[in-house]
């Protein structure tokens, strides 16, 4: 009985050993590679498959950038000096030794490595390859991924390659290193010092992207500064790709289309003039020269005032091809953003990049990938997906997305944006019949296509933390993962983030995922539930502003998207209205076009709803509004409730950090719910239902709230 008792109360404090967190400070830094101890059963594990790392392909740097990750990791995990235990072998099969093993690396495809457990000559080995060095990098820090994580199986066979070809950062950074839409300090780029000085942080930068297969960086801000293109920026440029290159990272740079006339050295950019496409020729050899594996160019043409070909009556394709020529012989590509809304005013803002892109389908050169927002207005909390990705069968299509949370709360609202990534790559567009998903289009599958790409516009600054608060870490972090394998669930990416970044913990870890998995929707419910979009305030995009209506262009305000009168409120779509339904494939179209079928994600955005339509729920359209925002804001109350009960088991740095996020994103919540309904109340004309909490203060109150120095805008 005794003994028993002592058995369990060993078991109890084997357990609590296993997954107390040591004081060691955490100020975020760290990311999701933080390697620090494992229980006592996995790190034992792991010392005996895993204690000397050993490679016969030392002198190629990706390969010694995988064994010092290995290095610096392991000890930490397993608590044992490195050289002890058992031999992890790593490399491509230019090594003898592995290549004499018969790994089958086909499976690894280009980028991609394989982790095996293998017997040679009696001994036990572990061996991480890929058949070019990047792939064995990706695997280590796979590898490593699921060492943290808690576990190994007990027999590694792991093949793994990515699914996505470029699989990239935007960074919306300027020169002077403020960032657009950047909530997380400045730029990383500390381009005054450059290139003679470098910063240890992009190091780590580096690190982290490739622990996720994130291949390629564009460094500075669509909306270019044509200076990003003389010499000394390019010799900055050089200077990051240099420390970049080791960890298969590719450096991108956006080009502004009158660069040439800006900088005097052409008097027109028409990309049809020769004058024109030799200077762009000429700077993309200059170019090369400092920058040999340079990516090549992501333009922001005639969108927003930023310059482009149609300025000279020129097309999207006379453009992007004219650049495409340019970087060709390098093996460059172009990036060509389908982000458009010109000055011209459009009937419907959502229709304005399918009507111009569509007629252009199958005229690219072969070099040119077209990058598409997700939703067709602009990364909005939710949209539904993009009808060009069912409309362009003949152009590599690349999907961007947006990291960094300029619509939904800034860094400081913790919002896990997996579920509205996968949301959309799971979205059906029916171009060839059911199955033909967003996530087919971009990876190539749907139509063959070769060159394949998904990109994030980067919420990475200079902050202590990276990303302006710890959760934004997890955006990164699932954004790379699903540029990797767009299928991979959000639900398991939020796991393995958790399980790094904080503990393995269960009984920390599932409440955790929980309350990433329901933090966008509690984001939808309180700023624009039900389809609406677009009601933020003006310029900064900080807080609510529905009211406002009095912008110079339509497009520019919250009136224009919502339309709400003393009838109803929603953007007729179909038929009736703009007809957006029919830039969908028929059975989308049809789907979108019937109240009854859109699903009540969507229904405001492609219908104009009467304020007392009732909703499956049986209750009137306004009543259901009330609720979703009142959802909304006891979302983020039982947010900070899981958190208050979770933060004791990690330390306290990042838990108090996380709280005080909390305290903000509910005030702020209960801001956009109070401010929203006194405007849709005064607007409707309905009132709140019996026992529903009243706004705090009346709409002229809200309506005069001013922040002039919210971050991120330029
Ligand atoms: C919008 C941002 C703006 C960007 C633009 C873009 O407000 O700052 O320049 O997207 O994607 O959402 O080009």
């Amino acid at each position: 009985m005794r003994l028993k008792l002592m058995a369990r109360w060993a078991a109890a404090v084997a357990m609590l050993l296993a997954f107390a967190q040591p004081a060691l400070a955490e100020d975020g830094y760290g990311l999701w590679l933080r390697y620090r101890p494992l229980a006592a059963g996995p790190a034992a594990d792991l010392a005996t498959r895993a204690g000397s790392i050993e490679t016969e392909e030392a002198a190629d740097p990706t390969i010694a950038a995988a064994v010092a990750e290995l290095r610096r990791a392991l000890p930490g995990m397993t608590g044992r000096p490195a050289g002890q235990g058992g031999t992890l072998l790593i490399g491509t099969p230019a090594s003898p030794r592995i290549a004499a093993l018969g790994l089958l690396l086909a499976r690894a495809g280009d980028d991609g490595f394989v982790i095996r457990d293998v017997t040679v000559g009696g001994r036990r080995l572990l061996v991480i390859a890929g058949n070019r060095p990047v792939g064995a990098l990706y695997g280590a820090f796979h590898f490593l991924r699921l060492a943290q994580q808690g576990a190994l199986p007990a027999r590694l066979d792991v093949a793994e390659r990515p699914r996505v070809k470029l699989r990239l950062l935007n960074h919306w950074d300027n020169l002077d290193r403020t960032v657009e839409r950047g909530y997380s300090g400045q730029s990383i780029w500390a381009w005054w010092k450059l290139p003679i000085a470098s910063d240890p942080r992009y190091v780590d930068y580096a690190r982290a992207n490739a622990s996720l297969g994130i291949n390629g960086a564009v460094l500075n801000n669509v909306n270019a500064k044509p200076d990003s293109l003389t010499p000394d920026w390019i010799a900055k440029a050089a200077k990051v790709a240099d420390v970049l290159r080791p960890y298969g990272i590719r450096v991108y740079l956006s080009a502004r289309w009158s660069a040439p006339v800006e900088l005097k050295q052409a008097k027109t950019a028409d990309p049809l003039d020769p004058a024109v496409a030799a200077w762009w020729r000429a700077k993309a050899d200059e170019i090369y020269r400092a920058i040999p594996d340079f990516g090549g160019f992501l333009v922001k043409a005639n969108s927003e005032g930023q310059p482009g070909p149609q300025d000279y009556k020129r097309t999207h394709v006379d453009g992007a091809n004219m650049l495409a020529a340019a970087v060709k012989p390098h093996g460059g590509i172009v990036m060509w953003r389908a982000f458009v809304y010109s000055d011209v005013d459009p009937d419907d803002r959502a229709k304005q990049a399918y009507d111009e892109f569509k007629p252009l389908d199958s005229r690219f050169a072969d070099n040119v990938i077209v990058q598409v927002k997700n939703g067709p207005i602009d990364f909005q909390p939710r949209e539904p997906f993009h009808p060009l990705f069912g409309a362009m069968p003949k152009t590599p299509l690349m999907l961007e997305v947006q990291i960094t949370k300029e619509y939904l709360g800034f860094a400081t609202h913790l919002a896990y944006l997996a579920p509205m990534w996968s949301e959309v790559l799971a979205a059906d567009t029916y171009a060839k019949g059911r199955g033909s998903t967003v996530a087919k289009v971009i990876d190539g599958s749907l139509e063959g296509h070769r060159l394949t790409g998904m990109a994030g516009v980067a919420n990475i600054g200079s902050d202590r933390n990276w990303s302006g608060s710890i959760f934004d870490q997890a955006n990164w972090y699932a954004f790379g993962r699903l540029a990797w394998n767009p299928d991979l669930t959000p639900q398991a990416i939020a796991g393995e983030w958790a399980r790094q970044t904080f503990t393995p913990d269960p009984a920390f870890v599932t409440p955790v995922t929980a309350m990433m998995m329901g933090s966008r929707q509690a984001v939808v419910d309180y700023m624009t539930p039900m389809g609406l979009a677009h009601l933020m305030a003006t310029g900064h995009h900080y807080g609510p502003g529905p009211w406002v209506g009095d912008l110079a262009r339509p497009e520019w305000n919250p009136t224009y998207y919502h339309r709400a009168d003393k009838d109803g409120i929603g953007f007729d779509r179909t038929r009736t209205g703009s007809n957006a339904v029919a830039q969908y494939a028929a059975p989308v179209a049809k789907r979108f076009a019937d109240k009854r079928t859109v699903g009540d994600d969507f229904l405001l955005w492609f219908h104009h709803v009467g304020w007392d339509e009732r909703q499956p729920s049986g209750r009137t359209l306004w009543e259901e509004l009330v609720s979703r925002y009142d959802r909304g804001v006891a979302t983020v109350e039982g947010m900070q409730r899981t958190w208050a009960s979770l933060a004791p088991m990690i330390d306290g740095e990042r838990a108090a950090q996380i709280a005080s996020f909390l305290v903000i994103q509910k005030e702020e919540a209960i801001w956009w719910r109070d401010a929203s309904l006194a405007y849709f109340g005064s607007v409707s004309g309905r009132k709140l239902p019996t026992g529903v909490r009243p706004p705090a203060h009346d709409l002229q109150t809200y309506e005069a709230i001013r922040h002039p120095y919210a971050p991120g805008h330029h």
